[in-house]
Formats: structure tokens, C-alpha cells, sequence
């Protein structure tokens, strides 16, 4: 008997409130009896296949198997789409940490494993204890222009936090004329009724625009010590066709000193015209974005109907969009002149269909010795958590994971004891936690 667990009950405050696990090879075998509550199984998902280790073999049979929004773009290489599938073989146990959440978007874990939270269209940010007690609302959180896409995104400690106490936050700031990305830091005072103090806006997406779209979002501290924060070209046109255009923060990632000043070896800084906070152009909306075992930044990019990217971003680069593209508007038109051209970066890997990405995180721990160095990407319209593997810098394989939860998926990301963390989106989001899951014993 296989149990799905559609919809978990949670017991307030409680850890482990519900449990599932899924990845297993055959699940014939009925569910362990626990003390309490026996954990649900279901079957592996992705797109079906029986399950088996994906290292060294893919199936060789492509993953993606629907028809692409624009059959008539041709991949600039082999394996730039519909990589082969491949198949987690460790059972995975889904716990709900939390829930109630109202559009929750990023995690940050403190250094003793409580979680920052934040709810993207209140402006919220909470501190989430690892068995799931929410604290108080923080109070300082700037104002932000909670519409749409807008609200408070991501969050990240200061590299030097122990000392500092910084926390760094990205939102969309109200401004007379419409918004803007910033990020601001402040320092926690972490205490019952938790708050910001000395607030200080480090940087400010220029120029203004009214839009409630595109705006980016994520920031990933390098280990030089900067700060890169991913932008978007604000999805109308008025901001699109300055994605490539220097004089723009619109479509750029921007590579800034914590405080928010410009660090020197930045590529446009003797650039006449161009702003110097910009490290990489032409991109259309990046919301995922995260550092390998090389430090160097992949993102997971939004793009229009048949264009999700994956891109490797490299000092000074350009990225393409709107001029080059695999995808069309959602109308049916076409955006681009061609699929590639020279001087403008390929991505590593696209989707059509679309996956719609929220978060990228790169694995690197212990619990998922199979999915090391894998890369994790939160699927929103594909209401599915996405692993691909990678090798030399090209995708080899991909699965879809939790496909059977239906849950649009915003945020991933590894915590320090190695287990995945994720987000739901929406209203009623839940913090949900992946690890191993103890096979049940031979019958
Ligand atoms: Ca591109």
C-alpha cells in the first residue's frame, strides 16, 4: 500500500510534523510501522522510469519528452537541451519544518542552524529554529513595494557575521516613480523580539521603473569578500532593451563591495558611460544563482516561453538577451534574430518548455553522496525540484524531483549539516527539509 502524502498535517511547532519518502528503487514493500506515525512512501518520480544510479550511465533517453514551444531553434551544441535522464537512487525523506508561510522566497542559516526566513509580499523576515518555531516578525525590515513579483527577497549573512552581525536584504524599494531593486544590511540583534539596527542601504538598481516585474534578486557572497546581486530587465519593453546597454542596471549582475562600494577590478570601471557596479549584461531574469567547488557563478535564468537558462557567468561578459535567445514571447512572437551571434555568451544548458527557476544551489555535502557537486534548482511552473549533473562544464543529465507534491518550488538551498532545504510558493508556504531516508528493512 503506498500512502501519498498530498496534503501534510502539521502539529504546531513541531519537528518531523509530517514525513514522506520517495526515491525508492521498487516500493512494493509496505511502509515501515514507526511509534507514531508511519511515514508515507511513494514511488520514485521524475518522468516515471524505474530508478537507478545515474553516475557514469545515464539512460541516454531524454529527460524532456514534450514538445518544444519553438521546435525551429537548434541547439548551438550537443547536450545544450534535453540532457538524458537520470535517477536519484536514496530514498528521500520530506520533512515539514514549518508552514503558513505567505510567499516566503530565501533562507539564510544562522551559525547555530536557525534559518532567516523571508515572506516576499509583506516584507517579512522571521528566525525559524530547526525544529520549526517561527520567532516574532524582525522589526527594521525596510518598506517595500510588496506588488506582483515585488516584496522582500532574498537574505544572506555577512561573511563576517560572527563578528558583525550583518545580514544583507534584497527587496523591491519603493520609489516616487515607480521601484528599484536595492540591498541594504543591518545588524541582528538577536534577541526575543528580534531586530535591525543601523540600517543602510548598499545599493540601489538604477534606474527607476514602474514595474512590479524582472527586478532579480539574489545575492551570493564571494570569497574575496564581495557581494554579486542578480538583477532583471523588468519584464516591459521600456527596461528589455536596456539589458545589454552599460548605462543600465536593467538585465546585468553587479559585483559590489559589502558596504556598497566598487571593487576595483570590476570590468566596466574605466569604461567611459558604462556603471561600474556591473559585472555581466544581457540577461533577463535571474533568480537563481550560486558558486561551485571553484567558486565560480552559475545562475539559473527566467526566460520567455521556451528560454530558461543556465549560464556560467564570467567577468565582463555578455549574456545576450533580448538580441539572442532560444525562447518566444508567451503571444507566440518572436524576440530574437537568431540563437546565437558572435560576442554573445552561449547558456550552458536551456529549457523549452520552460521550467521557470527560482534558486540554484550547487551540492556539496555529505547526506547525498550521489548528488555531489549536482546542481539543485527550484522549479516554480514545473512544480518539481530540478537535478542536473554536470561534467566539464556541460549537462549530462537531469531529473525532476517532489513532482508528485505539485508545489511550485522558490527556493533551494543546502544547510550545514548537508541536508535541502526548500521553500513552497505562495500562500500556505512551507519549509520543508530533504534527507536521507532509512530504507525500510527486506520483508
Ligand atoms: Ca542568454
Amino acid at each position: 500500500m503506498s500512502l501519498r502524502p498530498r496534503k501534510l498535517a502539521a502539529t504546531a511547532g513541531s519537528f518531523a510534523a509530517a514525513t514522506a519518502l520517495i526515491g525508492l528503487a521498487a516500493c512494493n514493500k509496505p511502509p515501515v510501522p514507526s511509534q507514531k506515525q508511519a511515514p508515507a512512501v511513494v514511488e520514485a518520480k521524475g518522468d516515471g522510469e524505474p530508478t537507478k544510479p545515474w553516475v557514469g550511465a545515464t539512460s541516454g533517453v531524454p529527460l524532456e519528452t514534450a514538445p518544444p514551444n519553438v521546435p525551429q531553434a537548434k541547439a548551438a551544441f550537443p547536450g545544450q537541451t534535453r540532457a538524458a535522464a537520470i535517477h536519484t537512487e536514496t530514498p528521500i525523506q520530506i520533512t515539514e519544518v514549518a508552514g503558513d508561510f505567505d510567499e516566503p522566497w530565501a533562507i539564510a542559516f544562522l551559525p547555530d542552524r536557525r534559518m532567516l526566513v523571508t515572506e516576499k509580499h509583506e516584507g517579512r523576515l522571521s528566525i525559524v529554529s530547526p525544529d520549526g518555531k517561527k520567532s516574532p516578525p524582525v522589526a527594521g525590515v525596510p518598506k517595500v513595494d510588496g506588488k506582483d513579483q515585488g516584496g522582500l527577497l532574498d537574505v544572506e549573512i555577512g561573511p563576517d557575521y560572527a563578528k558583525s552581525k550583518l545580514v544583507y536584504l534584497s527587496y523591491y524599494e519603493p520609489r516616487k516613480g515607480g521601484n528599484g531593486l536595492a540591498v541594504a544590511r543591518a545588524r541582528l540583534a538577536d534577541t526575543p523580539a528580534p531586530k535591525l539596527d543601523g540600517l543602510k542601504v548598499v545599493f540601489r538598481m538604477e534606474p527607476t521603473l514602474d514595474s512590479s516585474k524582472h527586478a532579480g534578486g539574489r545575492l551570493v557572497f564571494a570569497p574575496d569578500g564581495t557581494l554579486f546581486v542578480t538583477l532583471g530587465e523588468r519584464s516591459i519593453l521600456e527596461g528589455r532593451v536596456q539589458a545589454r546597454d552599460l548605462k543600465s542596471d536593467f538585465g546585468k549582475i553587479v559585483r559590489i563591495l559589502p558596504d556598497g562600494g566598487i571593487p576595483k577590478d570590476n570590468p566596466f570601471v574605466d569604461a567611459p558611460g558604462a556603471r561600474p557596479e556591473i559585472w555581466t549584461a544581457g540577461h533577463r531574469n535571474v533568480l537563481g544563482a550560486a558558486l561551485d567547488s571553484k567558486n565560480r557563478l552559475w545562475v539559473a535564468e527566467m526566460g520567455p516561453r521556451g528560454g530558461d537558462e543556465l549560464n556560467l557567468v564570467e567577468r565582463g561578459k555578455d549574456y545576450g538577451w533580448p538580441t539572442i535567445g532560444y525562447g518566444e514571447e508567451y503571444s507566440g512572437k518572436p524576440i530574437h534574430s537568431s540563437t546565437q551571434a558572435p560576442g554573445l555568451e552561449q547558456p550552458v544548458y536551456y529549457w523549452d518548455p520552460v521550467i521557470s527557476p527560482g534558486a540554484l544551489a550547487i551540492y556539496s555535502g555529505e547526506l547525498f553522496p550521489e548528488w555531489k557537486g549536482n546542481f539543485l534548482i527550484a522549479g516554480l511552473s514545473s512544480q518539481a525540484l530540478i537535478r542536473l549533473a554536470l561534467e566539464n562544464d556541460r549537462v549530462v543529465g537531469e531529473e525532476r524531483l517532489l513532482m508528485d507534491r505539485k508545489d511550485r518550488i522558490r527556493e533551494v538551498t543546502q544547510g550545514p549539516d548537508g541536508a535541502v532545504y526548500l521553500l513552497t510558493d505562495g500562500s500556505g508556504g512551507k519549509l520543508l527539509k530533504l534527507t536521507p531516508a532509512s530504507k525500510p528493512p527486506t520483508q
